[in-house]
């Protein structure tokens, strides 16, 4: 058994090598807070989280180091700690802040215990370790159609991916489909296209919308409209034939289990920052795997890709390398897959020398 001890908890802003252009937001830079979970038996957990907005981090990391504080020295398993953390929180929403700093520590105490066991998270979790298939989505943002064919070529070319995800949503329908086009023309039919509009449409404008690529053998469509719509996401599945993807904004397991039981999408993709870290995950994927609803990831591609080897309706995991800069020994990517490495925990460590360059005052 571990117990908490202390937290190290820091901030960095890594710069993007292609900006974020999307309707939730353009980022040239990409803030993430690191967590050094120190337990009283040696183990060091590490986690990130990438909350989006760098105005947000001062409210995240007291949240975070507050619930060490709170539960240090007492004997409790990682899902005790989940428990315990959220319901202590509860006063102040169960949500939100309170969601991404459990997800934190939950995520750096599941590192240290599977560290603490000699073995990859996702053996320590009953799986095994074993290339996971994933698509790239570090680009394709809502720029000049024009120019992604070439953007697209160069994404393939990453890691031989078979899936990119490319966002959409523009004013014109026109634009849209050019993308689509240009995004083919590049990379043929057997690449798989995801599209994502960041709940950038109307309710009204989607069903247009939507139904217009609906004949465009898209492989999902990613939250067209605001991501609490729960009735209107079940009006566009019944007038589709295109998958429909949601659940990055989903807030705990409850959430996945609400949109499933209103049938408002095909498909699932947990964010492990708003899901709960490694606990609300495992919660998650029984849920989707009773109704056999296939299960994507959402950002953090290392914790991720060891969750997915052991979820029953593993899909895609989504690949972006946005905190590789600020990583020890980056994740490999190779034939469209990403591949884990052979280290005890979830094989994070950080370049010590980057996180200093790129170090933000909290
Ligand atoms: C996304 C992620 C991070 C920033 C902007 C947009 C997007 C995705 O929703 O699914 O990757
Ligand atoms: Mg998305």
């Amino acid at each position: 058994m571990l117990t908490l001890h202390t937290v190290k908890l820091r901030a960095v802003s890594v710069p993007l090598k292609r900006p974020v252009v999307s309707k939730v937001g353009h980022f040239d830079s990409w803030p993430i807070i690191l967590c050094d979970l120190q337990t009283q038996e040696g183990p060091v957990g590490r986690s990130y989280l990438e909350p989006y907005l760098a105005h947000a981090i001062p409210s995240i990391i007291p949240a975070a180091a507050g619930i060490v504080e709170r539960f240090k020295g007492q004997p409790l398993g990682p899902i005790d700690l989940f428990d315990q953390a959220r319901r202590s929180l509860s006063l102040v929403g169960l949500e939100g802040i309170s969601l991404a700093a459990v997800s934190l520590i939950d995520m750096a105490f599941w590192d240290a215990h599977a560290q603490a066991a000699g073995q990859p998270l996702c053996v320590f979790l009953g799986g095994s370790p074993a290339p996971v298939p994933a698509y790239n989505s570090n680009g394709l943002w809502l720029s000049d159609p024009a120019g992604l064919d070439e953007e697209a070529s160069a994404l393939v070319a990453e890691g031989g991916f078979t899936g990119l995800k490319l966002r959409l949503g523009r004013d014109a329908l026109d634009d849209d489909l050019n993308a689509i086009q240009n995004v083919r023309a590049a990379c043929g039919n057997a690449v798989k296209l995801m599209v994502d509009f960041n709940q950038g449409l109307t309710l009204d404008a989607a069903l247009q919308r939507c139904r217009d690529l609906d004949a465009e053998g898209l492989y999902w469509l990613e939250e067209p409209i605001a991501y609490d719509n729960t009735s209107g996401y079940r009006a566009l599945r019944e007038r589709l034939r295109t998958p429909l993807q949601i659940g990055e904004n989903f807030w705990g397991p409850r959430d996945a289990a609400k949109a499933l039981e209103a049938r408002a999408c095909d498909f699932i993709m947990p964010d492990l920052m708003r899901i709960g870290g490694v606990t609300g995950w495992l919660r998650t994927a029984a849920i989707a795997a009773a109704g056999g609803t296939p299960f994507s990831s959402h950002l953090y591609p290392e914790f991720s890709a060891h969750l997915l080897r052991v979820t029953e309706t593993a899909h895609w995991l989504e690949w972006q390398d946005w905190a590789d800069p600020i990583l020890a020994e980056p994740f490999r990517v190779a034939d469209g897959h990403l591949h884990i490495p052979d280290r005890p925990g979830a094989g994070i460590a950080w370049d010590e020398d980057a996180v200093a360059r790129y170090a933000l005052e909290v």
